[in-house]
């Protein structure tokens, strides 16, 4: 009698799996093309259990397409670029790449014997210079089309990491990986033109909102955040007696005539070029303090306001006042226009300025129930009459208030009605040494050139022993031989830029480079895009929400627009998947509550942790290890296993004499299965698995016995829906069964309809109390559908012709009495 040893399984079968690959993208010609992402991984350290999480989750719906016969690609690589590596390798003083490579090593070996039906031919790094080659030439399509650009602004800096930081890194004022508070610096960088795209990428969420699983869609309608209002233009009597016109966005122009001053972005260009020459002193000294605040501090409604009077004046379009114009922290420079009309009555930090400041303050709403705002100093935002606005008394409601002031603004030429969006310009320069080398020459004379297509890759430097650690200015920008050039354009001295890109830049299209990965011709193939795209299905973590997931589906649009790609969203359908936690807590080192891979590998193995981690939750739920029993995975898969050694039945025989009770629990588990996976329930398909082991053994044990085909069948069907998540003991059982490897190749079992309809109960139907037909139904028969199938039967329909039905008694499911 042979033993259940996993290990010795997955010696046995790893091998075979490699020589067979089965899982080869493009294999199955003609057949319907699945394309199945996860998340790459960073190379840091060896796999953990999240990788194992994510991985196996990811598996069950890949493995599933296999059996379903759709010729699937589920590529893997990864994304080795980027901060993570580089400050690892400082810390412990090697050089990024040996670490990286290692890495990418151990973790690949580890993906290997965790049985995941990737793709391996496929294999990519976006630190390879075959990759960055092309990250390179898009950068430089972007370029050409407008989309990249280099500007100087106040951007976010991290004083830890010594580098600016996109936006989307800033997480609540703090450095998205280090934690260090985010601070601002003037400087210049390059950035994406991610806000041509804001609308597009506001309205595709629509298209998104289904089968985008969790909160992304909705975190990115915020992020992206769309507000309609109106652009309302204020004419500025400088000091020297010429006018400046400067337009404010407002998603309240209807409270124009309570707009009692102005204030601009201390920071914004515009506040130094209005400033009266007696101000400006006081605006320099204030801007010192002003830099050193983060955002979110500035906006916040509880802080002190703080602000300097220009010295100048705007004309209040609609009533013609001069009110005083102020700069002040409140306002943003980057958002809107960076200038407001502040309506204090309506606007709190509008009116806390207007109190600290002693500004004027009219009420220019009645809000019912609320006091007025002039003298309790608390603003109202709400609906109500107008008071104080000549144009506006009489009208109904804040909409439509809002829509006639934009006329009149229209028409008089003082402004127009604008949808204003939130999101900014992705800063994609970092001051750091491993990334992909920004692919540009500054020359004195041509200033920037694009380094020419067949010099890619502009390939990093080793900067052999280099201190790379960060000082604010790329470790590159000291490599003299690297950095000094001749111009290309004119053949002058030049210098090549020498920040690196965002490691997100790395990942926007690697998706699109899993098309045809080995490519030295192209990025990637527009024809295989058609084929392929866009991703089917995409699991990963929402921490990606306003990062990855967002400036992927920039990329895809920009490169359609470019003529790459004829599809507008890059992943059709997307599932953030739970972490794994421990005792309720987040798995940390400081909390000693961390799980060791590989130590439960080496304990449980792969098939029995695998297993676990599906059957753990819904894949969106988080999986506490705590409350997890590997053991009992074990034990189960023991027992399924078994089964496959007790079958006596010969492969091939016909299952269609096999006993009728197991068959209906084996079709039904099969239909049911697929119906779980379509909606993610992985975790349910686990559990209908382990009921049909139960039902088979004791069909072996008490019931038709080992022989009767249909054991044959279910133990079958077993092994092929335990391929999904045991890999390896579902092809030790399919072996045993008598079929040769692998059973990934096998065909998913059709369930057939006459064994998925429920036991039937007869319905006897009299007409007035004489038996005249007798029914077979559903035990389950609601009264309606009783009655209409009676009277539908034919010969009762014959047997009431002519009478008037005067009354139908109906017992469901057993009685039907028909009264004429
Ligand atoms: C006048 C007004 C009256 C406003 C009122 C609001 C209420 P959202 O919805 O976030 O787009 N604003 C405009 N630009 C700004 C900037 N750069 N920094 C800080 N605040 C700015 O907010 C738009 C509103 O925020 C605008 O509408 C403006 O104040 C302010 F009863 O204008 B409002």
């Amino acid at each position: 009698q042979a033993t259940y040893d996993v290990v010795e399984l997955q010696d046995k079968w790893r091998p075979i799996w490699e020589k067979l690959e089965p899982f080869k993208a493009g294999q199955r010609e003609g057949a319907e093309k699945r394309y199945a992402l996860t998340m790459f991984p960073y190379p840091s350290g060896d796999l953990h259990m999240g990788h194992a999480e994510v991985t196996a989750l990811h598996d069950v719906l890949a493995r599933y397409w296999w059996l379903k016969g759709f010729d699937v690609l589920n590529p893997i690589g990864w994304d080795s670029f980027g901060l993570p590596a580089e400050n690892a390798a400082i810390k412990r003083n090697e050089n990024p790449a040996g670490w990286t490579y290692a890495n990418i090593e151990t973790q690949a070996e580890s993906f290997k014997r965790y049985g995941i039906s990737f793709d391996w031919s496929r294999r990519l790094h976006t630190s390879d210079p075959e990759y960055y080659r092309w990250t390179q030439w898009i950068f430089l399509k972007l370029y050409e089309a407008g989309l990249a650009y280099r500007k100087k602004s106040p951007v976010n800096w991290c004083p830890n990491d010594q580098t600016v930081l996109a936006n989307e890194q800033v997480v609540n004022g703090e450095c998205e990986r280090c934690g260090a508070t985010v601070t601002k610096r003037d400087l210049t960088q390059w950035y994406f033109r991610t806000t041509a795209y804001a609308e597009e990428l506001y309205n595709g969420l629509d298209t998104l909102q289904d089968t985008w699983i969790g909160k992304v869609v909705n975190m990115q309608r915020n992020w992206i955040g769309r507000s309609e209002g109106a652009h309302v233009d204020f004419d500025i009597t400088l000091t020297d007696g010429g006018t400046k016109k400067v337009t404010v966005f407002t998603t309240r122009p209807d409270t124009l005539y309570g707009a009692t001053f102005m204030v601009v972005a201390a920071d914004a260009d515009l506040a130094a070029e209005i400033v009266a020459p007696d101000r400006a002193a006081a605006l320099e000294s204030y801007l010192e303090d002003v830099r050193k605040a983060s955002d979110i501090d500035r906006l916040a409604t509880d802080r002190p306001k703080t602000g300097v009077d220009l010295g100048v004046t705007a004309t209040n379009p609609v009533t013609g006042e001069q009110i005083p114009v102020w700069a002040a922290d409140y306002v943003l420079a980057d958002y809107g226009t960076g200038a407001v009309m502040a309506v204090p009555a309506h606007d709190q930090r509008d009116l806390d300025f207007a109190k600290a400041f002693d500004l004027p303050v009219r009420r220019v709403v009645d809000v019912p129930g609320a006091d007025n705002p002039e003298e309790t100093y608390v603003a109202t935002a709400g609906d109500g009459a107008y008071v104080n606005s000549p144009e506006l008394e009489g009208v109904a409601d804040k909409a439509s208030g809002i829509h006639k002031i934009i006329e009149k603004l229209e028409a008089e030429g003082h402004g127009k009605g604008t949808i204003n969006y939130r999101l900014r310009d992705w800063l994609l320069s970092r001051q750091r040494y491993w990334g992909a080398p920004i692919p540009i020459i500054h020359c004195p004379v041509d200033g920037e050139v694009p380094v020419p297509e067949d010099q890619l890759p502009v390939q990093l430097p080793e900067l052999k022993g280099a201190d790379l650690k960060p000082k604010g200015v790329s470790p590159l920008a000291a490599a003299t031989e690297w950095v000094n050039v001749t111009c290309p354009k004119c053949g002058g001295p030049a210098t090549r830029d020498s920040d690196t890109m965002d490691t997100f830049v790395d990942s926007s299209w690697y998706f699109l480079r899993y098309l045809s990965p080995t490519d030295e011709t192209q990025a990637f193939s527009s024809e295989a895009a058609r084929e392929w795209g866009p991703v089917d299905f995409y699991l990963g973590g929402d921490e990606h929400a306003v990062l990855h997931l967002l400036y992927a589906r920039f990329f895809t649009k920009a490169l359609r627009d470019i003529g790459l790609i004829d599809w507008d969203e890059p992943f059709s359908a997307y599932l953030s998947q739970g972490k794994v936690i421990n005792g309720g807590k987040k798995m940390s080192k400081s909390l000693g509550n961390g799980v060791n891979l590989s130590d439960v590998l080496e304990e449980f193995g792969v098939d029995a942790t695998r297993l676990t981690l599906v059957f753990a939750s819904p894949p969106e739920d988080n999986i506490d290890w705590a409350d997890v029993s590997p053991a009992g995975s074990v034990k189960f898969l023991q027992r399924a296993w078994r089964l496959a050694g007790d079958v006596t039945s010969e492969p091939g025989v016909s299952f269609d004499d096999g006993d009728v009770a197991l068959r209906r629990t084996t079709h039904k588990t099969v239909a049911e299965a697929e119906q779980l996976i379509d909606s993610y329930r992985f975790n349910v398909v686990v559990a209908r698995v382990m009921e049909l082991v139960n039902a088979t053994r004791k069909a072996i044990d008490s019931g038709c016995g080992p022989a009767d085909p249909a054991v044959r069948e279910a133990a079958e069907t077993v092994a092929i829906l335990l391929s999904l998540v045991a890999p390896y003991t579902a092809e030790e059982m399919w072996e045993r069964l008598g079929h040769e490897p692998t059973v990934a190749r096998a065909a998913w079992p059709t369930p057939l309809p006459h064994l998925l309809v429920e036991d039937s109960v007869t319905a006897v139907v009299q007409i007035k109390g004489k038996v005249r037909a007798r029914l077979e139904v559903s035990p389950s028969i609601s009264e309606a559908d009783l009655e209409a199938a009676a009277l539908a039967d034919p010969s009762i329909a014959a047997a009431i012709e002519g009478q008037t039905v005067r009354k139908v008694i109906v017992r469901a499911p057993k009685l039907v009495n028909i009264v004429v």
